[in-house]
């Protein structure tokens, strides 16, 4: 059976984009392969955070990995922070990554970009994410299409190390949705729609409520032509509503063209609203019972302590091959 391994930051709510782009997939690929996934609280801090918003974030994580199918007698759900392998191992792989290559990352150079007292964390976040994967022998990683880079630079450091050291990490192959890779701002439809968006209108949230959600949609930007047609170039805020519709139904984005045509942009986006909110009213509700049960908590300890078991013995094999630490003969 093949592994997957994959990571969401407790950087804020969870927007739709996290969802059609990475948790909604995840869901599926538990029925037939070995997973594992992360609240990946480790990268959260690369940026300023608030900690007892950072608390509350990774519960809320927790719980909606869970609400959303995440089960946990198929998939191993835990948090980074109580697995230390990741932080050591993370160090492991920063001595393989350049400087150069780090600085090439275009999340870095967003996040980064006019800011003062940028954490030297940012920076070294790749190497970081490149341990979380090597940690669990990782066969696939599925995730949205802004990961992209950063995963081909942890197939780089993997064979980097595995050349100069010792042929021991499995290099992973990266998975990408169809449809629903990259769903935009509603506010800036060029724009990646992002949970830690300083402009509430440009996301929905995955706790919005029904209303919300509506008065999102309908203040969604879009153009004057008033036909529902995909274009990413001429007309991005409809294309980014059908390819909402399309990720949330499962419907071809030409059938949906079909079943709107020459009926106008409001229908349009009252019905892309009531798709949404089908979705995420039994996810709220399920969220809701289990935020603050003990449950929760059993769950991630069991989490923690079966990604431990795999994590260390990747981590002993990668310390061995670099000659670090003593190598015990009565162990
Ligand atoms: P932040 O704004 O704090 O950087 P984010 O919203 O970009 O966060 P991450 O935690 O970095 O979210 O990403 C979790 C997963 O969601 C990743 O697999 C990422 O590729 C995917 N993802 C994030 N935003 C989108 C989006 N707009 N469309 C599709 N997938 C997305
Ligand atoms: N970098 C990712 C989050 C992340 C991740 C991972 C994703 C951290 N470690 C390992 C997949 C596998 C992000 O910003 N979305």
């Amino acid at each position: 059976m093949k592994t997957i391994f994959s990571g969401i930051q407790p950087s804020g709510m969870l927007t739709i984009g996290n969802y059609l782009g990475a948790m909604k997939h995840f869901v599926d690929l538990q029925e037939d392969h070995e997973c594992y996934f992360c609240i990946v609280d480790e990268h959260a801090i690369t940026v300023p955070q608030d900690r007892l918003k950072l608390r509350d974030n990774i519960r809320s994580l927790a719980a909606l990995y869970l609400a959303s199918g995440i089960d946990p007698d198929k998939s191993t759900l835990f948090i980074q922070s109580e697995v230390p392998a990741h932080t050591q191992l993370g160090w492991m792989m920063q001595t393989v990554s350049y400087i150069g290559e780090l600085e090439r990352m275009t999340q870095f150079k967003d996040k980064s970009a006019g800011k003062d007292g940028v954490s030297a964390a940012l920076l070294t976040y790749p190497p970081l994410m490149t341990a979380d994967i090597l940690l669990y022998n990782t066969n696939i990683v599925p995730v949205g299409e802004d990961q992209k880079q950063h995963l081909e630079l942890a197939r780089n450091l993997a064979q980097r190390f595995n050349r100069k050291y010792n042929d021991i990490f499995t290099l992973p192959e990266i998975s990408i949705p169809k449809v629903g890779a990259r769903i935009m701002s509603l506010q800036e439809p060029t724009k990646k729609m992002s949970k830690s968006d300083e402009n509430q209108k440009a996301s929905i949230f995955m706790l919005d409520d029904p209303k919300k959600i509506e008065k999102k949609i309908k203040s969604a930007v879009t153009d004057s032509e008033g036909i529902v047609k995909f274009d990413k170039a001429n007309k991005p805020g409809i294309s980014n509503l059908l390819t909402i519709y399309a990720s949330f139904t499962g419907d071809s984005i030409k059938d949906i063209e079909s079943k709107f045509e020459g009926i106008g942009y409001g229908p349009f986006k009252q019905a892309t609203a009531d798709v949404v909110i089908e979705t995420l009213q039994p996810i709220q509700e399920h969220y809701q019972a289990l935020i603050s049960s003990p449950e929760l908590d059993h769950i991630l300890d069991n989490g923690a302590e079966k990604a431990s078991l795999i994590a260390n013995k990747t981590l002993a094999k990668a310390k061995k091959a670099m000659g670090l630490a003593r190598v015990r003969k009565d162990k």
